[in-house]
């Protein structure tokens, strides 16, 4: 709205000034009164006013519409914070992931894990560093969470470790930054 009539004054005032300036040009005697002269510049001050009025308001509404861009934004990237956990699924259908891939931020790391699989159990194991392996519950259609303690950043396999689940396939590189 308040960008229609910025334009509306804008082009007004462009057009009154070349007008004036024409008329001026051609009468020597422009303005023939003060009246006249008085009423062009209060008529030009109130457009140019005008003009500055609407424009702020233009700039202001702009910035509302920025403003509700990046709140549509943040609430979209909420939704997967950086740092937040970490996402890994069983395949339903086969002994595997659904990823061969995860990616992490450095620090204390959670991996969500679900397995859909109503007969097939599976858990989630990350290898960080030289000791044992450190392994969430093995569950069957549920699910579980890994958390492991402040990861540095490099990459770790994460495997099942039910049966020869790893040897088939079920595993995948875990990559935190
Ligand atoms: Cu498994």
């Amino acid at each position: 709205m308040s960008a229609t009539l910025f334009y509306v004054f804008g082009i007004a005032l462009i057009v009154s000034a070349i007008s004036v300036s024409a008329i001026g040009l051609r009468f020597e005697n422009f303005p023939p009164n003060r009246g006249i002269l008085a009423g062009t510049i209060l008529y030009f001050a109130l457009l140019v006013g005008g003009t500055a009025v609407f424009a702020v308001l233009h700039a202001r509404d702009d910035q509302r519409e920025r403003e509700a861009e990046q709140a549509a934004a943040t609430t979209t990237t909420s939704t997967t914070p950086s740092g937040g956990p970490v996402q890994l699924a069983a395949d339903p259908s086969t002994i595997a992931y659904t990823t061969t891939s995860l990616g992490a931020q450095a620090g204390n790391v959670t991996i969500d894990f679900s397995n859909p699989n109503p007969a097939i159990p599976h858990d989630v194991c990350v290898q960080a560093g030289s000791g044992a392996a450190q392994c969430s519950k093995q569950i069957t259609n549920g699910k579980t969470t890994l958390n492991l303690k402040s990861l540095k950043p490099g990459s770790y396999t994460f495997f099942c470790s039910v049966d020869s689940h790893e040897q088939a396939g079920m595993k995948g590189t875990l990559t935190v930054k």
